[in-house]
């Protein structure tokens, strides 16, 4: 459990620092607690849009099957375990009426499916948009009648990526090289940004911070990784709850060279850091004397903590290393 390297980096920071054994102990099981923690993610949009391709990358190689088709047989919702994080992989319209009609339902039951302890067991909704495409009627419909009406008082569990940026201009204005957008793509794409968050608020009010990113693709021995994958990851941590947030180190793909390719790579990479320290510190608020160590550890007083981190994880733990490193040069 990659949760366990976090703890051990977290313990030789707390004992260095010359943490008491009381608030050491409590910070350490805070930390085993949220091992236990599970996080459901609802992805949806179009058929082809990239749903798979989408989870592949964040998650690992082979967590779900790439270019399915329209088959009736597996139209329905997706569930894939991983670690800690539960997806539901759900068609959204475009489909046909009789389909539309049958996803639309499975996933209004799903955003008011409640967990356990009564709370909604969807934690984030991730409604990806074919970038490439020019009429996403249906997806507009898809978030603005179907998902938004049904997602409650917390409107902050919606998330709209826009894929494909590779391909938004037919795929001109793409650096093959670089793998990233020219001027003249970020333009439009920007625009695209613009348009889906204007479209979105006008019809239901609610105000949406859209991205553009590319999932990648494998087409024989032909590859092209991804492009603000760290971006869309960064979304997606600031958009779960805070205290589950470091809950994503368990599940998150290790493979290095999908996190590469970004517009402010660095930026993101530290954002999702301090979240993950956050969230850390957020599941092990206490009073007392306790509370102020852990505060004086994790806290914002304590910026240092992620340089040390860093230092830390120097050559051991893979996945912390593998995202953070780059940062801590
Ligand atoms: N060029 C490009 N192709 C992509 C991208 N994401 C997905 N694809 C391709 O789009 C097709 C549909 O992707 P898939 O993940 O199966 O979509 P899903 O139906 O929403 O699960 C596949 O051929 C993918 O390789 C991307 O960012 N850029
Ligand atoms: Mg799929």
């Amino acid at each position: 459990m990659r949760l366990d390297d976090f703890k051990a980096v977290i313990r030789d920071l707390a004992t260095e620092h010359g943490m008491s054994e009381k608030a050491k102990q409590h910070l350490m099981l805070s930390i085993q607690k949220l091992a236990d923690e599970k996080i459901n993610i609802l992805v949806t949009g179009a058929t082809g849009c990239g749903k798979s391709s989408t989870i592949n990358a964040l998650f690992g190689e082979n967590v779900a099957k790439v270019g399915q088709g329209v088959d009736p047989e597996t139209m329905d919702i997706k569930k894939f375990e991983l670690n800690n994080i539960i997806l539901w992989d759900s068609p959204g319209l475009g489909d046909g009426k009789e389909a539309d009609r049958r996803h639309s339902k499975n996933i209004i039951n799903k955003l008011y499916e409640k967990d356990k302890d009564g709370n909604a067991l969807i934690d984030l909704v991730l409604v990806i948009l074919d970038g490439s495409s020019r009429d996403l009627g249906t997806s507009f419909e898809l978030i603005n009648q179907v998902i938004i009406p049904n997602l409650g008082e917390d409107t902050n569990r919606l998330l709209v990526a826009i894929n494909q940026c590779d391909m938004a201009m037919k795929g001109r204005y793409w650096d093959h090289e670089k793998n990233k957008p020219e001027n003249k793509l970020v333009e439009f794409l920007d625009e695209k940004v613009e348009s889906t968050r204007k479209r979105i608020h006008e019809a239901t009010g609610v105000n949406v911070e859209p991205i553009y990113y590319s999932a990648g693709y494998k087409d024989g021995d032909e590859e092209q990784q991804p492009y603000n994958l760290s971006k869309l990851f960064m979304f997606i941590v600031n958009s779960t709850k805070p205290k589950k947030r470091a809950v994503y180190i368990n599940d998150m793909n290790i493979d290095k060279k999908v996190w590469e390719h970004d517009d402010k790579l660095q930026d993101y990479q530290k954002e999702v850091q301090q979240s993950f320290i956050d969230s850390i510190r957020e599941s092990a608020q206490t009073g007392g004397e306790i509370g102020e160590e852990i505060g004086s550890l994790l806290g914002s007083g304590g910026r240092a903590v992620g340089r040390v981190i860093g230092t830390v994880v120097g050559g051991a733990v893979g996945v912390v290393k593998s995202f953070f490193s780059g940062l801590f040069g």
